[in-house]
């Protein structure tokens, strides 16, 4: 039975690449922040019903000693590194904890890895949001970089981190560029998230409007389940590499609320409206991503269409909230 030891297991990924690589036979470690809510931490875990299936250790990104002990303690086959402070939004307001967990940490579990003479194989978890304000209209290994928040900047350190260790090091190390994927277990502060759960609270009469900020902003959007299963292609590879994982498929946050609102019976203009104080510092306008290599190399491809995943996110928050109303 390989084990695998995932950095963010509580977080959206890392819950469905627990549940799929339980479904392959693994041993699940995941890594665990202390928390004074550590019984609510695990809410995604439970949701898919496998909290019990994975083993939960204790460690930090940003704690070096931490992270040596689980390797050395488990020597795992496969470390996925899915951890960071992940919100691009909070990225200006705590630019410097973004610089630590989600730049220097990847250094760490590296360093963790490598310290420890383990020889696993290693993901890391890098972004579409490295583009930025795209050098060329379809984004692929080959495009040039240009990060616009210091998220992206952070994740591009981790990225040429983890390129340099495969290098230096002949480390097993590969990097998945994922272009944004969304699911019921998104973060609410995401768009797509807060979009399918104000559609719910205005279709329930919970609310009559939803907040956004930049309507104009284009993404290239697929479902988690799908870019999980990258993941862990990139590491059944002989050699490592750098895999551009993307649905090919972009679309504006507007058309997104047409779709939810719409999937919802109503009509998204009668409820969102601007709020200038959600309107980045410095904007990513428009994504999109070439998984060629991806579907060449790894046999990768997105199943889950965006009406589905559209669907699927709606009717997870009218059910939520129906739940809730009912307590
Ligand atoms: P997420 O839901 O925000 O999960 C982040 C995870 O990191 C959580 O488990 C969180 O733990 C953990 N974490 C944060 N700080 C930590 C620390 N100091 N020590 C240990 N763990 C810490 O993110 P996601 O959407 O699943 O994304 C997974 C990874 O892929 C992230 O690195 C993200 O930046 C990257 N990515 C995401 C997308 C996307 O569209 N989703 C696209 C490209 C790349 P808590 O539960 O305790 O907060
Ligand atoms: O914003 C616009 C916002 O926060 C998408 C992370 O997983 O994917 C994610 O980063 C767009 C932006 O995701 C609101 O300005 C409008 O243009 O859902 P988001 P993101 O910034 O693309 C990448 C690939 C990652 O790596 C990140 O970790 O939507 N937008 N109005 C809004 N965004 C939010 N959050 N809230 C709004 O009210």
């Amino acid at each position: 039975m390989p084990t695998a030891l995932i950095t963010g297991i509580t977080g959206q990924d890392g819950a469905y690449l627990s549940q799929f690589l339980l479904g392959k036979g693994y041993r699940v470690l995941g890594v665990l922040r202390r928390s004074s809510s550590s019984d609510v931490v695990g809410e995604r875990l439970r949701w898919l019903g496998i909290i019990d299936d994975v083993e939960l250790l204790e460690a930090n990104m940003i704690d070096l000693s931490s992270l040596v002990r689980v390797i050395q303690d488990h020597n795992p086959d496969e470390v996925y590194n899915l951890a960071a402070q992940s919100f691009v939004a909070t990225s200006w307001q705590q630019p410097l904890l973004t610089a630590s967990v989600t730049g220097v940490g990847a250094v760490n579990i590296l360093e963790a890895v490598r310290i420890s003479g383990s020889k696993a194989r290693f993901y890391q978890a890098s972004s579409s949001e490295m583009y930025g304000k795209a050098q060329e209209p379809t984004q692929n290994e080959r495009t040039p970089f240009y990060p616009r928040s210091p998220y992206a900047v952070a994740k591009l350190f981790a990225h040429w981190t983890t390129v340099n260790y495969r290098e230096s090091f002949g480390m097993h190390c590969s990097s998945g560029i994922l272009f944004n994927h969304e699911s019921p277990l998104r973060g609410i502060e995401f768009v797509t998230r807060k979009i399918t759960d104000g559609a719910a609270r205005v279709k329930l009469g919970l609310a009559s409007t939803l907040s956004l900020g930049n309507l104009d902003a284009k993404r290239d959007w697929g479902h988690a389940r799908d870019y999980v299963r990258g993941m862990w292609l990139m590491l059944q590879q002989e050699t490592p590499g750098d895999y551009v994982v993307a649905s090919g498929r972009t679309v504006s946050v507007r058309d997104f609320c047409a779709m939810a609102f719409g999937y919802a019976g109503l009509n998204w203009q009668d409820h969102v409206v601007v709020a200038q104080t959600l309107i980045r510092p410095a904007e990513v306008d428009v994504l999109r991503g070439d998984a060629s290599k991806a579907r060449q190399q790894l046999g990768w491809q997105s199943t889950i269409s965006l009406e589905d995943l559209v669907a699927e996110m709606v009717e997870a928050d009218l059910a939520r909230h129906r739940q809730r109303m009912a307590q």
